[in-house]
């Protein structure tokens, strides 16, 4: 059998893949690539039992609707679209388009996520569409845009780690989240090059490194401004370099004038020894690189963290090489492209915005309608989780739901008071493969196609557009959400706005639409994507090479300069006191993705983290009475929930760590905080106030 190239249904990595079809009803077997120069042939255990997707036996075949008693039941194709077509529609002339909302994904290909945001703005004409990379790379996309004027995770192609004289993975647990990254690091080493993790825990990536910080979660402002306080002591900055290529310097300096490395060492925890260390040894390095992970973003202050970062590396003139510099390891498959075309409130395709009136003319021009007719900037995906039912605290709420691509019953921040909407909803559609804790509650269930059954575009954490194949033919039943979208349009009256559900006709239209914009794909095409290894985007036209790397020459913004930002450390929305003692973080482990909805249903993956654990410190498990205990009673604010008690010294005294990827009983997001960053409007997943008890036994 012909082996087919494409890539993995997982992580912003997108490593390639080779998958062997199977023969009849056999599994197809998938392998590395070892041509495809982002892993070289590695995979990590997601996605290499991967194709077990397309085995588990409640894959969705048939769109469900509620029966009379109120149970999902399998329907027709044109039942299910009918209703939600006419439920749409009554919604929108009862109570205005606004009514209807869309929740989208940077999971979904980059055609479905221009696709989404055209079905949003032209079909339903509602201002209310965006995303669940809003939980996820926001704030570094935030400050990237505001501080370079373009926001691409990594300015380098991946390989070119190695040349980094030292790296500090901030925040970031990549041997566990993108393991193949490691050969990178191993190659930086053999080249002499130095690492550091900065993180609360000493995780698998920690134990690889030459020095691990382990400060306070939420202190990572402190830290950097400390770090550029010291900077500007030792005569490390580069004055020649901030007098070419940047503005704001002065106000900077001024302001981390008090970050003092007694004050740091007070609020993070981290020394003023290991503060010179990590100084010393960025400084003495021709090429450094800071590259941040959700760690130091997923807060209500990620925004500002971010700025502090790339002042940090601005002021020592780091950035602008390939391999030195900042950059943020963006985190779902279409992480990168599910931000650029138009899924999120404040978006138009190519990374425009939708307050912008050249970029509002030019989208409007290209899809034929009047700029006055596009809506404006909508609601954030809290804020807009936040408003369902018949009315919310700032006006009337939202009637209609329609998720595709994001189990948010899951993901989202205090995700009770999420299910609570979800439940007023007067309809919620839910288009998936597997029937997830939101699907659950949704009154249609649209079953789409898995990853090897459809082709399509993603654009990894290196800007990279890769496209992957169409391997085998899909079971009779689920159709591509490109076609569920064209369906949805012509019931609801708008057959022109979505012509076609062929992805490669879809993809030329969003590459047209991008010429001159940031994110400009209008060279390419899946034809040329099939004959590479995937081009870095900007791409300005058919010949022209793509952009490995950025910034050598200028930045983004008009001046062609970086922005320096004054950014001052201020408190979580919710700190330890004496009721509740512990810092709460929450994140990943290797074998499990995101939400779960996927990876709890793989045997091979679920057998090794059945449940999710609470990782904390014996001292602390002393300090509270607690050792020897199997499960506790993990509270916050919020809720309380029963864990399983891992017992690790590689955790900090005052802080406890659990994973996400569990729903209902096991589901940390029932007891984190929704306080949200002013700018990306983030949410604070990476802290909260919470206490432990033991299980009260009956
Ligand atoms: N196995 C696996 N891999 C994945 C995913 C998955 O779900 N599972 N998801 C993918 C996606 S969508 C994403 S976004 C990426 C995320 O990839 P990562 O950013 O690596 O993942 P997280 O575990 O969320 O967070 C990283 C680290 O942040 C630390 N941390 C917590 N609080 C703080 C803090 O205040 N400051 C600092 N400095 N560190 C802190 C945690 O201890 C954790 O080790 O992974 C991608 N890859
Ligand atoms: N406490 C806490 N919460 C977090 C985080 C954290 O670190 N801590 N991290 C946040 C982050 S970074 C992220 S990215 C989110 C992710 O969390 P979610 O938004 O829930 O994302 P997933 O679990 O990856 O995917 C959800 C669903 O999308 C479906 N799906 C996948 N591909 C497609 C497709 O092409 N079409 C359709 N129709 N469906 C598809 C899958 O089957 C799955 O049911 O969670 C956030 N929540
Ligand atoms: S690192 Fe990411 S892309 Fe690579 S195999 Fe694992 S989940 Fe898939
Ligand atoms: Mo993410």
């Amino acid at each position: 059998m012909q082996k087919v190239r494409t890539h993995c249904p997982f992580c912003a990595f997108q490593c390639g893949i080779l998958v062997t079809p199977g023969r009849g009803p056999d599994t197809p077997q998938i392998e590395g690539d070892p041509d495809f120069p982002v892993n070289r042939g590695k995979l990590c255990i997601k996605g290499a039992e991967s194709a077990r997707l397309l085995e588990r036996s409640d894959r969705l075949l048939a769109p469900l609707m509620r029966d009379p008693d109120g149970v999902l039941c399998p329907a027709s194709w044109e039942s299910a679209l009918d209703f939600v077509a006419r439920s749409f529609e009554d919604m929108r002339r009862a109570h205005g388009a606004n009514a209807v909302a869309v929740f989208g994904s940077g999971g979904l290909t980059n055609e479905k996520v221009y696709a989404l945001g055209k079905f949003a703005r032209l079909v339903l004409g509602t201002a209310h569409i965006d995303y669940n990379g809003r939980y996820c790379m926001s704030s570094a996309a935030a400050a990237q845009n505001r501080a370079f004027g373009v926001d691409r995770g990594f300015p380098f192609p991946v390989e070119d780690i190695p040349l980094a004289d030292c790296v500090i993975s901030w925040g970031s647990n990549w041997a566990e989240t993108m393991p193949p990254l490691r050969q990178w690091f191993e190659l930086q080493r053999e080249r002499g090059g130095r690492s550091v993790v900065v993180d609360p825990r000493r995780t698998e990536t920690a134990k690889c490194a030459d020095l691990h910080l382990q400060p306070l979660p939420g202190s990572d402002l402190v830290l950097a401004n400390g770090l550029l306080h010291l900077a500007i002591e030792s005569g490390a900055v580069d004055l020649d370099y901030i007098a070419r290529r940047t503005t704001g310097y002065d106000a900077a300096k001024h302001a981390v004038a008090r970050y003092s490395p007694d004050y740091v060492e007070r609020l993070s925890g981290v020394s003023e020894r290991q503060q010179r260390q990590l100084l010393k040894w960025m400084a003495e390095s021709p090429r450094a690189l800071l590259m941040s992970g959700r760690g130091p973003e997923q807060h209500s202050k990620g925004v500002d963290t971010v700025h502090a970062f790339i002042n940090l590396m601005l002021a020592l003139g780091k950035v602008g090489k390939s391999g030195s510099g900042y950059t943020c390891l963006t985190g779902q498959g279409n992480g990168q492209g599910g931000r650029e075309h138009g899924q999120k409130a404040d978006q138009l395709p190519g990374y425009r915005l939708i307050e912008n009136e050249t970029h509002r003319s030019v989208v409007a021009a290209a899809w034929g309608v009047e700029p006055e007719s596009l809506p404006h900037k909508g609601k954030s995906a809290y804020e807009l989780l936040n408003s369902l039912g018949p009315s919310a605290s700032d006006g009337p709420g939202i009637r209609g739901l329609l998720v595709m691509g994001s189990n948010v019953a899951v993901a989202s921040p205090n995700a009770g008071n999420v299910i609570e909407g979800l439940k007023r909803l007067e309809t919620l559609v839910v288009v998936d493969s597997f029937l997830n804790e939101t699907a659950q509650l949704a009154h249609v269930v649209l079953p789409s196609l898995l990853w090897l059954e459809e082709s399509g575009t993603m654009t990894n954490f290196e800007g990279r557009v890769i496209l992957r194949r169409e391997v085998q033919p899909p079971p009779p039943g689920p159709l591509s959400d490109l076609r569920i979208l064209k369906e949805l349009a012509r019931r609801m009256g708008k057959p022109n706005a979505l012509p076609s559900d062929d992805p490669d006709v879809v993809f030329s239209e969003l590459a047209a639409i991008t010429q001159g914009a940031t994110a400009d794909y209008s060279g390419l095409s899946h034809s040329r994507l099939a004959t590479t290894q995937g081009v870095q985007w900007p791409c300005i036209g058919p010949q022209h090479p793509g952009t490995p790397v950025m910034f050598e020459e200028h930045f983004a913004h008009p001046d062609g300069r970086a922005k320096f930002f004054v950014v001052e450390t201020r408190d979580a929305a919710e700190l330890p006191d004496e009721e509740f003692p512990l810092y709460l973080t929450t994140g990943r482990v290797r074998e499990h993705y995101n939400s779960g909805a996927q990876t709890r249903g793989i045997a091979a993956l679920n057998s090794r983290q059945p449940e999710p654990c609470i990782e904390v410190h014996p001292a602390c498990l002393e300090r509270f009475d607690l050792a020897g205990e199997e499960r506790l009673c993990l509270s916050t604010r919020r809720g309380s929930l029963l864990l399983r008690v891992k017992p690790t010294a590689d955790i900090r005294v005052d802080t406890v760590f659990v994973p996400f990827h569990y729903g209902y009983a096991q589901s940390i997001n029932l007891l984190t905080l929704a306080a949200l960053d002013p700018v990306s409007r983030m949410p604070e997943f990476k802290l909260c106030a919470a206490r432990l008890t033991k299980v009260l036994k009956s």
